[in-house]
């Protein structure tokens, strides 16, 4: 059979999308043709591209990835849809996927009306977070035919085996079929897989651009890779209790899985060798879940085995220096690490979490001792959050002292409690849906104690508040409102604000990596390409 899926990405977010790389490895080994449509590099939402917003907000500081290839293209819609046509004329897919989270939906959904409108035999299936988040939805629209309402390694070689062979597709587990007459069927959950049964990834699908990233003021040759899946968590604005309620309620199930620590080395040793990584990024919502043997056993193999730099994002109370030190030793440079909130009434209240704040200070501490580098990330414009609990974060991180800061400002996702609790208290509409064409980092909600100016005000000072000594406080807050005099204050911070990060040291070198022959091997790279497309180009 052959299969296209497709990836409507419009936020401008490299990195490779692993759900779908499994499903399309799996795919291709049973033998299908299977082909990615990719939209990231379009650049259709160039102007509201969130990398470029987060870096204008001081988050971080941008790194022209020109030089290594990555370059969008700035196309309208009407190119994308082109292209996509062209696309289904040549591959002629037998079935089309669309993979969405709830901020590519709106393109996922325009790009299925597209496809229904030219070719209405065709079978569209639906998969992705969103998908998971609100199947209702997602089933009812006209464009859709098949849903996955949960992880898609079981169910989507079934369904086309299922076509191929011209059975019946209604019992198919985990997913959710609209028949011809408009009725659905609504299969529970499959089977959750072993992750030690998921195959090495096949890489060859993506567009290399999305290998290219800056961590730590370098840029590397990296991938995603992910040893865990689900989070026993239950964070109320956090996506993760849509993962741990579908197997709930559908199976008694928990998707907590980790894979063997050897088949995780394995993997990356692929990785590192059949796509010339040097950084890998480990994704797993929490890595310090993995007890301290799993530790032990994977630094000890991945020093030996790997032996490249790496990132990994881990939950403050779970953090300890034992596991810190091995990491460390094994080659660990980087960490991501919510702070969210700074204020007590917030945290437990409206953000369910356990974490304390001496906790965060405690985890920061430990990773700055062993030299790794951190973020932080931080969520603002929520309920019951005014100034007071705003500048409650500021000072908490101001203790963290994280080196680089992510600044959010509360998206009320679909299947979430706090979204729940939002509409409830009237503060945003039943349908809202989070298109991520809109500019980002702009208040959804509509509460008593705090105005939508007022977030875009700490959405551009909050790092400065963060960073800076607080004498300089008061000028700051002259930048909350925009204005002409206040840009020019801002641009005078922002000179301190880059010195005083540079003293603290934001960029980790990587003993021992020479950049500047990973730089030459990749324009040597780019130019051979050149060449090759040149001669092979018609005349
Ligand atoms: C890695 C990651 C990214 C990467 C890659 C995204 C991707 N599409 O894979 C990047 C950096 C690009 C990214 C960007 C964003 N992300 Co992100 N990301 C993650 C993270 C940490 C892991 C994703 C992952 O690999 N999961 C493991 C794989 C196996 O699961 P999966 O992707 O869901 O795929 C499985 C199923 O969904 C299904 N499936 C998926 N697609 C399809 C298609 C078909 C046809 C079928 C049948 C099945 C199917 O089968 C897959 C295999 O089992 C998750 C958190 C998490 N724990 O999931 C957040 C998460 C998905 N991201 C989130 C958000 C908010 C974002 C951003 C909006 C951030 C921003 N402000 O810009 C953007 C959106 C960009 C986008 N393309 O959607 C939210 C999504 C919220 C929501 N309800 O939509 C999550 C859930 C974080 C959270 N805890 O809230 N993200
Ligand atoms: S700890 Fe992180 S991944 Fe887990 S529920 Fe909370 S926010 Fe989500």
């Amino acid at each position: 059979m052959k299969f296209l899926m497709i990836y409507p990405n419009t936020t401008g977010a490299s990195r490779v999308p692993l759900g779908i790389v499994y499903l399309l490895t799996i795919l291709r080994k049973q033998g299908h043709s299977v082909k990615l449509f990719d939209m990231t590099f379009y650049g259709v939402n160039v102007n509201n591209n969130y990398v470029d917003v987060r870096s204008k907000n001081l988050n971080f500081k941008g790194i022209n990835l020109t030089p290594y290839g990555v370059i969008y293209k700035k196309s309208s819609f009407e190119e994308v849809k082109r292209d996509l046509i062209e696309d289904i004329e040549q591959f002629e897919p037998d079935l089309i996927g669309v993979t969405i989270s709830e901020e590519t939906s709106p393109t996922g959904f325009l790009l299925a009306n597209v496809i229904k409108k030219k070719y209405p035999k065709t079978k569209i299936v639906f998969g992705g977070v969103f998908c998971i988040a609100n199947p209702e939805g997602v089933i009812s629209h006209p464009a859709v035919d098949i849903v996955c309402i949960a992880e898609g390694e079981v169910a989507l070689p079934k369904l086309l085996q299922k076509l191929e062979n011209g059975e019946n597709i209604t019992d198919i587990q985990g997913l959710w079929i609209k028949k011809n007459d408009k009725t659905i069927v609504k299969n529970i959950v499959a089977p959750l897989i072993s992750l030690d049964e998921l195959p090495f990834l096949d890489l060859s699908f993506i567009d290399d651009r999305h290998f290219y990233a800056t961590i730590a003021g370098h840029v590397y040759r990296m991938t995603y890779f992910g040893t865990q899946r689900g989070c026993p968590r239950r964070c109320a604005y956090c996506s993760n209790q849509i993962f741990l309620n579908v197997y709930k309620k559908n199976v008694k199930g928990y998707i907590g899985r980790k894979m063997s620590i050897p088949r995780v080395i394995d993997n990356l040793v692929h990785l590192k060798k059949n796509y010339d990584m040097n950084f890998f990024q480990i994704i797993d919502d929490d890595f310090m879940l993995r007890s301290l043997n799993d530790i032990k056993q994977f630094s000890r193999l991945y020093k030996e085995k790997v032996s490249l730099p790496f990132w990994i994002q881990a939950e403050a109370n779970n953090v300890t220096e034992e596991k810190v030190s091995l990491l460390k030793d094994a080659g660990l440079i980087a960490v991501a690490m919510g702070i969210e909130t700074g204020n007590e009434y917030v945290r437990k209240k409206v953000f369910n979490r356990n974490t304390t704040k001496e906790e965060s200070i405690h985890a920061f501490r430990i990773m700055h001792k062993y030299g790794i580098r951190t973020s932080g990330n931080v969520i603002i414009g929520v309920p019951h959050e005014g100034r007071k609990e705003i500048f409650d974060t500021i000072n908490l991180v101001r203790k963290c002292q994280p080196k680089s800061l992510g600044v959010n400002v509360y998206v009320p996702y679909f299947g979430t409690k706090l979204r729940e609790y939002c509409i409830e208290k009237g503060y945003m509409s039943k349908g809202y849906i989070h298109d991520g064409r809109t500019p980002p980092l702009k208040l959804v909600l509509n509460m008593p104690q705090i105005s939508a100016e007022e977030i875009d005000g700490f959405v551009r000072t909050f790092p400065l508040y963060a960073d800076l000594p607080k004498k300089y406080w008061q000028t700051i807050k002259q930048c909350e409102v925009l204005t002409e005099e206040s840009e020019k204050i801002f641009d005078s911070l922002e000179k301190i604000y880059w010195e005083l990060a540079e003293a603290k040291g934001m960029n980790y070198d990587v003993p021992g990596f020479d950049y500047d022959a990973f730089f030459l091997k990749r324009q040597k790279e780019l130019e051979d390409r050149e060449s090759k497309k040149t001669v092979s180009s018609p005349s």
